[in-house]
């Protein structure tokens, strides 16, 4: 079964344009095809979106050598993931089993000036060979949706990443090169009052020895509005109490990984 993520090709309107440049048109048009990507799917896929591969291909392979170091160095940067402090770190395997606002065109902009609780995310998924300990039913991330706004999400060829479709049933995300998927968190089904609404997903062993005895590899970014923003239903219906972005994301952390 293939896909059913809507692709978006930004040829027209990517980070090496300046918006000035770009006609009203062509950003409506954009506009349109990824609320409604996000409105029926809750995925995109873009494509030409301005950052050239290889630095991709650097930033994958940085985070490769990171992970192929030796645990006792790895230790160093181990963490637990807490907001409010000292935020990201490592994480090792074992601690984590795998409307649009009316008035104003800046607002969602303006919401992430700081960026002081987004972050990148990289994640290895040790090769699994017949010596490996696999356990029934076992999946390499767990069923999950988001918790920011947006998810920039990069990953290598390998698969295994699934999106639960509006049937129910968990579809493949498959790898596309030179394709990026982005996807929604709890902040943005917040703010548009469930018109978009945050796609759960997880990430499954391949079927295919070939590809269970391969690292799997992937970059998120989550972007998440700066901590002091009050998170509400812009259309004004109150569906979802007023909160900020630091303490709804504090509480899906806690949900996430209890004391
Ligand atoms: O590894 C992946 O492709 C997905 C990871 C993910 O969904 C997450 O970190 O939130
Ligand atoms: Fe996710």
């Amino acid at each position: 079964m293939t896909s059913a993520i809507p692709i978006v090709d930004l040829q027209e309107f990517n980070l090496t344009k300046a918006p000035e440049d770009v006609s009203d048109d062509v950003k409506r048009q954009l506009a349109a095809q990824i609320i409604n990507a996000f409105s029926t799917v809750g995925f995109v896929g873009l494509t030409n979106y301005g950052i050239p591969q290889d630095k991709l291909n650097m930033l994958m392979k940085e985070a490769r050598n990171f992970f192929n170091l030796p645990e006792n160095i790895k230790q160093k940067y181990s963490c637990r993931p807490q907001y409010g402090d000292e935020i990201g770190g490592w994480e090792h395997i074992g601690q984590e089993q795998y409307g649009i606002h009316k008035h104003d065109p800046n607002y969602f902009k303006n919401q992430h000036k700081k960026g002081d609780i987004s972050g990148p995310r990289y994640l290895y998924y040790p090769a699994i060979t017949s010596q490996t300990d696999v356990k029934p039913n076992q999946i390499r991330c767990g069923e999950h949706s988001d918790y920011g706004s947006i998810t920039l999400l990069f990953q290598d060829d390998v698969g295994g990443l699934q999106l639960r479709s509006r049937n129910g049933k968990f579809v493949p995300a498959t790898p596309k090169a030179g394709t990026m998927y982005i996807n929604i968190g709890e902040v943005l089904q917040r703010w548009t009052a469930d018109k978009l609404i945050s796609t759960e997903h997880r990430v499954v062993i391949p079927e295919t020895p070939s590809d269970r005895e391969k690292v799997r590899m992937s970059v998120v970014y989550f972007a998440q509005p700066d901590r002091d923003c009050l998170i509400q239903c812009l259309d004004g219906s109150d569906k979802y109490e007023p909160i900020t972005s630091l303490e709804l994301l504090s509480r899906r952390l806690k949900a996430t990984y209890p004391e």
